[in-house]
């Protein structure tokens, strides 16, 4: 393979290599021009939502990406391909077809080496977008540390992901059936820096507040890009992650919530879940025991994730070119 180098923009590194990245022509066009492109994960189409409010939600968060100034790439991997950027009918395909894998870092190599298809996590939604020299990424939540963890050993590749890709990770926090202390531990021991969106407190995805301190406050995307730049002038890898908490009029009712998350947990021990089927299985039975209530607030702290992102990635690609130009 020869040497390809890291200044050269995506598609030109992608035909070099043997790298089978494939950008749509939108994504291509805006990151030759450095414009502003937002990475959206698909795991959250095919395995976050219920069917057909994961294709709505897929629909409407890159509508709110375009509304704010920047272009969406929905990330899969599509016949061994790993692909930034869908066209309606590949997004619809990934919300309808419920044979999708979940694609988690260890899957990535299989799906590449048989040309197979896979929904991406935060993972390795992630690692495309990097490769794609995208610097943001909009989700609804990270994955982390699981209750319990100290036994089953269950951490989500999402941290070690984190660690080690360099950019800006827009998420409502992480849901409160994880062990957050623990979560935002592995997050400092990784290296990432966690930063609150007009807030001192780590959000607790349906809820606006978990009471654990972030690293920073930023009061403006403009603040959060000039970080990920700080970041990555310090040469340090590693994700910069912008927590957003939910709307105030979408928060779910505290009490209510736990009592769902103790049965859900309830059920995922009865049940002997494991590995990679935990989250897939606690989204639902979270879903299923508040009833519309958290898909609806699900719906509404995606779309506020994907308007800042996109106005940060605005921000990101303004700063970058008035750097270049100095
Ligand atoms: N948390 C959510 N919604 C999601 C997920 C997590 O509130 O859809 C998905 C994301 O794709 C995340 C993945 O990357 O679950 C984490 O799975 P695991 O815990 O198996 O690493
Ligand atoms: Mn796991």
């Amino acid at each position: 393979m020869p040497v390809v180098p890291a200044t050269m923009n995506a598609a030109d590194r992608a035909r070099l290599s043997s790298l089978p990245l494939v950008l749509s022509d939108e994504v291509a066009e805006a990151l030759a021009a450095g414009g502003p492109v937002v990475a959206l994960e698909s795991t959250i189409i095919s395995h976050g939502f219920p069917y057909p409010q994961n294709l709505h939600m897929a629909q409407e968060v890159e509508r709110v990406v375009r509304d704010n100034g920047a272009v969406p790439a929905t990330v899969a991997i599509l016949d061994g391909k790993l692909c930034a950027g869908l066209s309606p009918d590949q997004v619809e395909w990934l919300a309808t077809n419920p044979k999708v894998p979940k694609a988690s870092v260890r899957d990535l190599p299989i799906l590449v080496g048989k040309g197979q298809s896979g929904a991406t996590t935060v993972a390795t939604t992630s690692i495309v977008a990097a490769l794609a020299g995208i610097g943001v990424f909009v989700t609804g939540g990270i994955g982390g540390v699981h209750r319990g963890a100290a036994t089953t050993f269950d951490i989500s590749a999402d941290l070690t992901v984190l660690g080690r890709e360099s950019l800006l990770v827009v998420a409502a926090g992480a849901k409160s059936v994880l062990d957050l202390p623990a979560t935002l531990e592995v997050l400092e021991t990784l290296g990432v820096t966690v930063l609150g969106y007009r807030t001192d407190h780590f959000p607790a995805f349906y809820l606006r507040s978990s009471g654990l301190p972030v690293d920073a406050r930023v009061e403006s995307p403009a603040e959060a890009a000039k970080v990920l730049l700080g970041r990555r002038d310090l040469g340090l890898p590693g994700a910069v992650l912008l927590t957003n908490p939910i709307p105030p009029e979408e928060e779910l009712d505290p009490v209510r919530l736990e009592e769902a998350i103790q049965s859900a947990l309830r059920d995922l021990t009865q049940n002997d879940v494991t590995g990679r089927d935990v989250t897939p299985f606690l989204l639902k039975r979270l879903h299923e025991v508040t009833e519309v209530g958290s898909i609806k607030a699900n719906l509404a702290l995606v779309n506020n994730n994907a308007a800042l992102g996109a106005r940060t990635a605005v921000e990101l690609a303004q700063l970058t070119k008035e750097r270049a130009g100095r």
